[in-house]
């Protein structure tokens, strides 16, 4: 592996896990619309857009929306999740969060965000989290969501760092592929560390500093 430099990290399932907050989300608005969601469908969602996610609950059922459709339908399950979201602070951040983002910039790489999500700077805000990071590359400034690249060759853009120097860590494997793809090497943790297409597996954050 060449020499890392940077550090990429996804947000949703790495740093923080908003997860049951999206699928509590999403559960309104398929209840509202009278559409069976359960668990195992929301688990697909991970690391996919807010359309995409949509897109992906509405082709179980076979349902045919108009894009404005969509469009009123995602607003109205973010309004749920970011409702959700005020229970977030820097109190429930797992200190090995703290810990290992500390040693990294003690150490001196650079710390960037590569997320899906359009809340990623909220969400950081309320962690006390942005001040660690150099780049928050997000589903703002995207037009591909993974496994697309875009968002961490973006990351690397906004840090000014070689895709080769980067690694990036990821939960879900739509991320995993897109960091491959982006030419950069990948921890995988959670549920993506279940997959062999990541260059390294870890059970909790702090492992990292055993690998760079
Ligand atoms: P939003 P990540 C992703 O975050 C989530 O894993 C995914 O479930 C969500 O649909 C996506 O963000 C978009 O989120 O609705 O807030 O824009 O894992 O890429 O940090
Ligand atoms: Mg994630």
């Amino acid at each position: 592996m060449p020499k890392v430099k940077a550090v990429i990290f996804d947000l949703d399932g790495v740093l923080i896990s908003t997860d049951h907050y999206h699928y509590e989300a999403w559960k309104k608005v398929t209840n509202n619309l009278n559409i069976a969601f359960d668990e195992q469908v929301n688990h697909r969602l991970r690391g996919v857009s807010r359309l995409e996610s949509l897109n992906i609950i509405l082709e179980q059922e076979d349902v045919q929306l108009s894009e404005s459709e969509k469009q009123l339908l995602a607003e109205e399950k973010n309004r749920y999740y970011v409702q959700s979201l005020q229970k977030l602070n820097k109190e429930i951040v797992d200190q090995r969060v703290i810990v290992t983002l500390t040693k990294l910039k003690e150490r001196g790489f650079k710390l960037a965000i590569g997320s899906s999500s359009k809340n990623a700077q909220y969400i950081l805000d309320r962690l006390k989290l942005t001040s660690f990071f150099d780049a928050i590359s997000d589903g703002n400034n995207i037009t591909q969501s993974k496994p697309n690249p875009e968002v961490f060759l973006k990351a690397a853009e906004y840090i000014v760092e070689d895709p080769g120097n980067c690694i990036v860590i990821e939960d879900a494997l739509t991320g995993v592929r897109a960091a491959k793809s982006a030419g950069m090497a990948c921890v995988a943790i959670g549920h993506a560390a279940l997959t062999d297409e990541a260059d390294y597996q870890i059970e909790t954050i702090d492992e990292i500093l055993d690998i760079i």
